[in-house]
């Protein structure tokens, strides 16, 4: 099991939290998603054979939100 934790930027409640949230917890081999809203840190445990980094970006995006940093 991989994590790995980005930075989002544009998630101003926890309405937005919640968007983020939806968007990555389907995708295949996402296994939990931990998300603080203060600093933006947005947390994700996946499988790396099934999911990976472009996949949550693409998703974040299309959600309305801006990946402004990996780690
Ligand atoms: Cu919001």
């Amino acid at each position: 099991m991989e994590k790995i934790t980005l930075t989002v930027k544009g998630m101003t409640c926890m309405g937005c939290v919640k968007s983020v949230k939806n968007v990555l917890e389907p995708i295949p081999g996402v296994a939990g998603v931990g998300i603080t809203l203060d600093n933006g840190q947005v947390t994700i445990s996946y499988d790396a054979a099934k999911a990976g980094l472009d996949q949550f970006k693409a998703a974040i995006q299309d959600a309305g939100y801006e990946v402004v940093s990996k780690g």
